[in-house]
């Protein structure tokens, strides 16, 4: 859609917006330092893959497909051989801290998939039990999850016929850096994964970590990473080979309007932002072309934004090789997608949105939020269960 506008830059101000944005993104700084740096010094002095005891069998893989006949059961592997003459690919889908293959942003996406590429088979990495510990030690336990997949994948493309070009992976938060520990494991014996699409993968204590020991552009031949709340919960830094940065990648529109005065309803709007990227990607598979279009732009900051009009990907294109800093806005609630006729209508909403009231709402939220991080330092073991 963009390709029928003459000019090629898109200069903005959008000044009055960052100022709102800025009050919410201190506040924001504040309850990631409450919740996860009070582990930070413990991390760093833990020896990065030793001391823990993750067991293969704490990972689970729970299959789906359609074809040759609606299957669903736990994969072992003594099962492999049933992936044998899968036609379409493996979609491999995971989850960050605290968090299931029960989730319905797991299913949900599943169904995506089976329903857009029927052919697909979908596997659903469940980590429980390690994804469920202190942060800072599910942070580490990704690398024998990563490790524990790799040797999976292995025994497919080894044993089953399976062809690298067959497989998908995607992970949220901590899920999406053990994706990206996948890619380095599988790369040890030669083979390099296609494509990892990471949805907002996690930041605290990766972001301290030299690029060998997180996720980065080299774990794949394409690294796809949607940022949505870069910074606080997700990886602030571009780590893939296209990073999508929607809404400027922290503040998600309609997030934060949930009352975070009364715990544990806190859970909701602090990871608002974190969760939009799942539900945008979920929105995108089914369209991958004129659908949450995103535009290359190589300056995004408070005083401009500069882009090329011309270098646009959909969200849901899963054969883009194109490489940079793609940005997107969206609406505030399902369907996020916003009707691109006219494409600088997405960032005409933004600036509106202001004079509709968002800084009025902004204050009276960070208000609120500041309420609740001293709560937060008091339960911070609590919070997620
Ligand atoms: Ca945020």
């Amino acid at each position: 859609m963009y390709r029928i506008l003459t000019p090629t830059i898109l200069l903005i101000t959008s000044l009055t917006t960052n100022i709102s944005c800025n009050v919410l993104r201190d506040v924001e700084q504040e309850i990631r330092e409450d919740i996860f740096d009070i582990y930070r010094g413990v991390a760093i002095k833990t020896k990065e893959i030793t001391g823990n005891n993750v067991t293969k069998d704490q990972m689970k893989l729970r299959m789906f497909r359609n074809r040759p006949e609606p299957t669903k059961l736990v994969l072992n592997d003594t099962d492999l051989h049933l992936l044998r003459n899968t036609k379409g690919r493996l979609v491999f889908i995971t989850h960050g801290w605290t968090d299931s293959s029960d989730s319905d942003w797991m299913l949900n996406l599943k169904e995506a998939f089976l329903t857009k590429y029927p052919d697909d088979v979908v596997i659903l990495v469940d980590w429980r039990e390690p994804a469920g510990k202190l942060y800072y030690i599910s942070s580490i336990n990704v690398y024998d999850i990563g490790n524990f997949l790799a040797e999976t994948i292995e025994k497919l493309l080894d044993e089953h016929d399976i062809k690298p070009s067959q497989l998908l992976l995607i992970g949220h938060s901590l899920g999406g850096q053990t994706m990206g520990f996948v890619g380095k494991r599988l790369q040890k014996s030669g083979r390099k994964l296609p494509r990892i699409v990471a949805l907002d993968p996690a930041g605290p204590l990766f972001d301290i970590r030299p690029a060998d020991k997180r996720l980065n552009p080299s774990d794949a031949d394409v690294v796809e990473v949607i940022h949505s709340d870069a910074g606080t919960f997700g990886f602030k830094d571009s780590c893939g080979t296209i990073d999508f940065y929607p809404n400027g990648g922290n503040m998600q529109p309609g997030c934060y309007r949930v009352d975070i005065s009364s715990l544990p309803g806190v859970k909701e709007p602090v990871l608002c932002d974190h969760r939009r990227s799942y539900h945008y990607f979920i929105e995108a598979v089914p369209h991958p072309k004129d659908y949450l279009v995103a535009v290359e732009c190589s300056e995004w900051n408070v005083l401009r934004k500069t882009c090329d009009l011309n270098n646009t990907v959909a969200l849901g294109d899963l054969t883009t090789t194109k490489t940079g800093e793609f940005y997107f806005n969206t609406n505030r609630n399902f369907p996020f997608n916003i009707n691109h006729l006219g494409q600088p209508r997405g960032f005409i909403d933004a600036v509106e949105s202001v004079g509709r009231g968002v800084k009025n709402e902004a204050d009276e939220v960070s208000k609120k939020i500041k309420n609740g991080v001293s709560k937060l330092s008091s339960g911070v073991k609590n919070l997620f269960h």
